[in-house]
């Protein structure tokens, strides 16, 4: 085949239609391939969605499949910390496998734990299947992201709709005005919102009515459209003054709240003492810029008030979100055009209620906290495998993940992996948290592998479903984490992910048959031949290679029907929004002087990895952001060394004077302080910010479980 021609064969010659795994905009791409090898990447000017979107991330991914550092053999721990001698397949499973029958005997299934990051989000069933492996082996401590991510968004849509997976977002195509409160897309490139083209939308809503961006950070977006500068951790009062302004003006939806809502008059008389003067006195902005953004969302038919990661992360996270759920509701925004609105999956049945584990079905053994979708706080690592008694974690699986730098505390996790009586970790890299494993199991990169985007489009303002093929064949001797897991289990007798209890050890599926089934029964399935212009993978792979469009769009006013509380009204009072704002009501004034810290991404990182691509981190130097008031006060100046400190460590940074944080405040981006096998990003310069965050279980949002790492308390003096 020629180099000019399109293959879907693995390693063959020619040009090869794939897309982007890194984040949720999953841009259309085409690797260009020569003798088994990638020689550069380019966009797919054809996807049906991105039209030739992708950043310099996605275009640079086939330095990471082709990374020197890249782990591509099964190791093994022979000495300290990141010490470890290649093994064979057969030694490092037998051992594993073995090991963890050991463990099962003698202190139950319970005893086991596995963390899945964020990678693992867009790889087709992954979660799924990383989930009944653990299952398999009698384990329940099921870690992720997300209590450093979504989990206090997660329980504020189960608390009001019923279901915590099925998100909601704003109908960006035919909104008017968006507020957007802790995101920063022209970075992340969206989050909870698939849409590559993110920017055109972005920019049609500010011509049209207005894009009002809502951060301490004047931010990328920010500069782009309107910027309300508030303080780190202080959205509630800001949301909950702009409800009580909406009800104080009768401005509120009453025919919505009376048919379809439950619990709006006691939050309408709760947050009735949050005038926009005391709001203002907390977050920072102005009592009649309160006002005013609160009636021009209203009065605009087609608005919707969007929280992204920022609103996740404060002591009041669920109550941030609980309040912004309430306000699209209030106003009139949910389930309308242009509005406020929850999709569908492409994969499993349409129209049924969420599979999730319910808000307080479990609580954690760490911290006595109901669990947000049944996964274990992820602040607990450390503390799960140190605090002995029932339950004492003496095993973990760590797929797709790096919590020594994603969570808080990270010396902490560290120091306590070392007590563990196995730790294997499944990644193309050693990083900081598999140096401390028994065994590091080889993965392939996206490019390696094929997958369907099952997750993340059910947020697409313009839906779309892809399947690519891999686009070569696995470097060296990485496995995919699906057989890794069924080989596991073989070798412990067990069954094979996803197979028929009956069924013989031959019989055992594919993960891209279930996959296929899945999307076959799916809402845009061709229902096996009762729908027969249907999708199929085997109808996407040959007539669809650069993903096909699902529908126009998503009905916002279908959201209704996905409102699944048990008398299917949207709930706007619980007793937790009750305590969270009981609680809030009772915070203090802030003190005169504090700092807060918050966090931001950079354009070429993603989150604790992708910093071995040269070309991605060549002029990175990460540095502490902080206002010149702050900095006079402080006797500091920019570009000088400073310690930062909390309670639980302190740490040298670069400081770097500037207006664009909001004084109060100061910023760090997370990810690094790199001492892994990735030589280059051990080079690099910065710290693992989250070192001198907490992982305290009384230091974590008390209803979600939720960690402290957007607006912490920080001394910041001259070294
Ligand atoms: N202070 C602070 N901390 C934060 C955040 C913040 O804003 N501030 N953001 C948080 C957020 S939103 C998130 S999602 C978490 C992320 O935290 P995690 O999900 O724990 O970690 P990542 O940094 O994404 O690390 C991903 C690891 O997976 C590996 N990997 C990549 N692709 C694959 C794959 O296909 N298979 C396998 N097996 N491995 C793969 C990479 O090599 C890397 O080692 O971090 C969070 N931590
Ligand atoms: N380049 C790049 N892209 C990424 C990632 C990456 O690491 N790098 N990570 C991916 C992942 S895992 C995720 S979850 C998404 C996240 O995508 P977004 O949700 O857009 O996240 P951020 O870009 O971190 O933007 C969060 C914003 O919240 C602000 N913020 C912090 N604290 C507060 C607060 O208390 N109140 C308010 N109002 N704002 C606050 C920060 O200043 C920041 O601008 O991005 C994804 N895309
Ligand atoms: S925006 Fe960049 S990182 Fe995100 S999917 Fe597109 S190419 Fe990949
Ligand atoms: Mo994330």
């Amino acid at each position: 085949m020629g180099q000019d021609t399109f293959s879907d064969v693995a390693g063959a010659d020619g040009k090869h239609r794939t897309y982007c795994r890194l984040c949720e905009a999953q841009c259309g791409m085409i690797a260009h391939v020569s003798h088994g090898r990638i020689e550069r990447i380019e966009p797919d000017r054809e996807h049906p969605v991105s039209e030739g979107h992708v950043c310099i991330k996605g275009t640079s991914f086939a330095a990471v499949t082709y990374d020197p550092d890249r782990v591509l053999t099964p190791l093994k721990r022979v000495g300290g910390p990141g010490e470890f001698v290649p093994v064979s397949w057969d030694e490092a499973l037998g051992d594993i496998a073995a090991r963890l029958q050991a463990i099962i005997d003698q202190h139950g299934g319970q005893a086991i734990g596995s963390y899945k990051g964020n990678p693992a989000s867009f790889a087709t069933l992954h979660s799924t299947y990383g989930a009944l492996f653990l299952k398999a082996l009698g384990g329940h401590k099921n870690f992720n992201a997300v209590q450093i991510d979504t989990g206090a968004k997660n329980l504020a849509q189960e608390l009001v709709f019923g279901s915590g997976t099925d998100w909601t977002f704003p109908d960006i195509e035919r909104c008017d005005l968006l507020i957007m409160i802790g995101a920063n897309p022209l970075v992340s490139h969206m989050s909870l919102i698939a849409e590559p083209r993110f920017l055109r939308t972005l920019d049609r809503i500010a011509a049209s009515g207005g894009v009002v961006v809502i951060d301490p950070r004047r931010t990328e977006t920010a500069r782009r459209y309107e910027h309300l500068a508030v303080l780190p951790d202080s959205d509630a009062w800001l949301v909950a003054a702009m409800i009580q302004h909406i009800f104080a003006q009768g401005l509120e939806a009453r025919e919505v709240l009376e048919q379809r809502t439950t619990g709006w008059q006691q939050l309408r008389d709760a947050l009735r003492p949050i005038t926009p003067e005391l709001a203002e006195s907390h977050c920072g902005i102005a009592a009649d810029q309160i006002r005013a953004l609160a009636e021009r969302f209203a009065v605009t038919p087609r608005a919707a008030c969007y929280g992204r990661v920022g609103t996740n992360r404060g002591r009041f996270g669920t109550l941030v979100n609980l309040l912004i759920e309430s306000l699209n509701v209030i106003a009139g925004k949910f389930g309308v055009d242009g509005g406020w609105m929850t999709g569908l999956a492409p994969i499993g049945k349409a129209g049924e209620p969420p599979m999730h584990a319910r808000y307080g079905s479990a609580r954690s053994r760490i911290g006595n906290l109901p669990l947000v979708l049944g996964s274990t706080p992820g602040g607990s690592l450390a503390a799960e495998i140190t605090t002995p008694g029932e339950g004492q974690m003496r095993a973990l699986f760590v797929d797709s993940g790096n919590p020594v730098l994603a969570y808080p505390d990270g010396e902490t996790t560290a120091d306590a992996l070392e007590e563990l009586d196995l730790l294997v970790g499944i990644d193309f890299y050693v990083n900081e948290t598999t140096r401390h494993a028994h065994y590091v199991l080889p993965s392939l990169t996206f490019l390696e592998r094929e997958d369907l985007t099952d997750y993340w489009v059910r947020n697409a303002p313009r839906p779309w479903v892809q399947f690519s093929p891999a686009v070569v064949e696995p470097q060296g001797d990485a496995r995919h984490e699906f057989d890794i897991y069924n080989d596991i289990l073989a070798k412990m007798g067990l069954p094979a992910l996803f197979s028929d209890p009956d069924a013989r050890a031959n019989e055992a599926p594919e993960l891209m048959e279930v996959a296929d089934r899945m999307l076959r029964i799916g809402p845009f399935g061709d229902q096996f031949g009762e729908n027969p212009d249907g999708l199929t993978v085997a109808k996407l792979r040959s007539q669809h290679p650069s993903g096909a469009r699902t529908a126009d769009r998503f009905d916002p006013a279908g959201s209704w029907s996905r409102v699944w509380t048990q008398n299917r009204k949207v709930r706007l009072w619980h007793d937790v929004t009750e305590g969270e704002i009981a609680r809030l009501l009772a915070e203090p004034a802030r003190s005169h002087g504090m700092l807060l810290m918050f966090g931001r991404r950079k354009l070429g990182s993603l989150n604790s990895w992708m910093h071995n691509v040269d070309r991605l981190v060549r002029s990175e130097v990460p540095s502490l952001l902080m206002h010149p008031a702050d900095a006079k006060a402080r006797g500091l100046s920019n570009g000088q060394t400073v310690r930062v400190s909390t309670p639980t460590g302190s740490l040298e940074v670069l400081l770097e004077v500037t207006e664009e944080v909001v004084p109060g405040s100061v910023c760090y981006p997370h990810g690094f302080g790199h001492k892994g096998g990735w030589q280059r990003a051990n080079a690099l310069p910065g710290v693992n910010i989250n070192a001198i965050a907490s992982s305290r279980p009384e230091d974590w949002e008390q209803v979600s479980g939720n960690v402290l790492v957007d607006g912490f308390q920080v001394t910041v003096e001259a070294v």
